[in-house]
């Protein structure tokens, strides 16, 4: 199937859009379709097989038997699995031109950034847990007793992954990565509105040569296919992103069936805090990055900006100028710098909200409103005399809508940084390294960013405080999240030291 890029009349060819178990493309059980609609132009893309729980079913008995003792892949080296997660990286550099475009005609995101942010991370992400396969090691414990006591880290089993529709391939990628070099098996849900990046990847992992049914792929939707994965009595564990209500009931379906291990990386509110001595242009660029990339779908968008009273007018009227030289339209034009929210459901809830901030009293200085007559753009939006109370201050906005709020010292921003369920994310631009520490280790936020911001790199972990979720993802804290350990013990004649 083939569709034509709007702006450039490039021809693209979608050749994945069925359920991947297997290593194969295969249509649903249901014989049900979903449209993939493209957020530029509000039009359907294309079908793609619709996977519900018999699909589930139907992917967990090819993990297990990829996983029975004896399989391919549980003979496979270490080393070799590394390997493998290698080979992977270098088939999507391969492609990443290719899948930019699949991302950018899904998600809606600029193909610049699809290109040169999205792509390259997820290459990393893959190369760095190569990387990993063959350094996780155990340890030799010396217990009291005639005793040798030693720990192996062992794959948890089963994993399913249920991913959001903000960075489809980047979520994939930091799935999968640190599941598949401990080992273990993946049924991989992708989001419903962004499901083509995720199948494409699905072909590479089996030119790659991932033995048949150590991952498979189901686009559906969350209440069926997602509630099959987080209900399976057969599954491990489930690691999920995507919002705070939904991470409850992945949570309760875990604990109502097999008490399966659960990570979660939810939703945000994050406080982006500058102090009078920041270098306001600088703190106005990255404020204007924290809060406006991605069209301001980011689960650590820094979308509560407390401005010192000392330079809160200067920092709002440089602000505004910022936002307003934003150029937003087709995602695939040179130069645009802010496309389409990703679906209708999204814009309106963004719309909605931005009511709800006009309605109590905060002061709208600039946008507001959709941008153009089709697609799901909205303009760059700027709130000031914004009061914590407000709905626009306490609930996730995932929209370019940013909030300023005004405060007096450094105390006061703390407490104010912390009223909220979420935690995490959070960034202080300051030029006096005491308040940077000092606002660093008060905030209860799993990432503080001093003088930069969205900084996410492969080595690092990343996961939220409180309701913005629990567990870690990336780094060697990533790797521990997939693995259990295992404790042997052997009785030995006579222990020497
Ligand atoms: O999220 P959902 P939605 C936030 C953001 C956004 C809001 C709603 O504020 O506006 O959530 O977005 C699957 N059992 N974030 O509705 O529903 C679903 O199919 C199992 C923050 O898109 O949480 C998709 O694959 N799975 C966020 C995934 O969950 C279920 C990123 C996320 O969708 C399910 C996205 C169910 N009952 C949204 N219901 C972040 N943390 O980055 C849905 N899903």
């Amino acid at each position: 199937m083939e569709v034509v890029i709007p702006g450039t009349g490039e021809k693209l060819k979608l050749t994945h859009t069925q359920i991947f178990i297997n290593n194969e493309f295969i249509p649903s059980v249901s014989g049900k379709k979903f449209p993939v609609i493209n957020p530029s132009t509000g039009e359907k893309l294309c079908d793609i097989e619709e996977g519900d729980k018999a699909d589930v079913d139907k992917a967990v008995e090819a993990a297990k038997k990829a996983f029975e003792l004896g399989s391919v892949w549980r003979l496979t080296d270490s080393s070799a699995r590394g390997m493998l997660l290698y080979k992977l990286a270098q088939l999507i550099e391969r492609d990443r031109e290719h899948i930019a475009k699949l991302e950018t005609l899904d998600n809606g995101k600029p193909y610049k950034d699809a290109l040169d942010v999205d792509l390259p991370l997820v290459i990393k992400v893959f190369k760095y847990y190569a990387g990993w396969a063959d350094k996780i090691q155990g340890k030799t414990i010396p217990i009291d007793g005639n005793f040798f006591t030693y720990t192996r880290h062992e794959p948890i089993g089963i994993v399913g992954q249920i991913i959001p529709w903000n960075f489809p391939l980047l979520m994939a990628a930091w799935k999968l990565a640190p599941a598949l070099t401990t080992g273990n098996v993946v049924i991989l849900k992708l989001a419903e509105q962004t499901p083509l990046t995720g199948l494409y990847l699905a072909s590479l992992i089996k030119e790659a040569g991932f033995p048949p049914g150590v991952v498979n792929v189901i686009p559906g939707y969350g209440p069926t296919a997602g509630a099959a994965i987080s209900e399976h009595m057969e599954i491990d564990k489930v690691a999920f992103t995507g919002s705070t209500e939904v991470g409850h009931l992945i949570m309760q379906a875990a604990g109502r069936t097999n008490l399966k291990n659960v990570t979660l990386e939810l939703g945000g509110k994050s406080p982006n805090i500058i102090l009078k001595d920041a270098d306001i242009d600088y703190a106005v660029k990255m404020s204007h990055f924290a809060l406006f990339f991605n069209q301001g779908q980011c689960c650590c968008a820094g979308s509560r900006c407390y401005v010192q009273e000392d330079i809160y007018d200067e920092f709002l009227k440089k602000t505004i100028e910022k936002a307003m030289t934003t150029k937003i339209g087709d995602p695939f034009c040179a130069g645009i710098g802010q496309g389409p929210q990703v679906d209708q459901i999204q814009f309106e809830k963004i719309l909605g909200l931005v009511e709800s901030g006009k309605k109590e009293g905060a002061k709208l200085e600039c946008g507001g409103k959709r941008w153009g007559d089709k697609g799901y753009f909205i303009e760059p939006t700027i709130f000031s005399n914004v009061t914590d109370n407000m709905k626009i201050a306490k609930e996730e906005i995932f929209g370019p809508v940013m909030q300023i709020m005004k405060f007096k010292t450094i105390d006061e921003v703390i407490e104010r940084g912390n009223a909220t369920m979420y935690g995490l994310a959070a960034s202080v631009f300051t030029t006096n390294i005491e308040s940077a520490l000092k606002i660093a280790h008060s905030l209860r936020a799993g990432t503080v960013w001093v003088n930069c911001y969205d900084v996410l790199e492969p080595q690092a972990p990343f996961g939220g405080y409180k309701m913005s979720g629990s567990g870690r993802e990336l780094g060697e804290y990533g790797v521990q999240q997939y693995s259990e350990v295992k404790t042997v013990t052997i009785k030995v004649p006579q222990k020497n030291s």
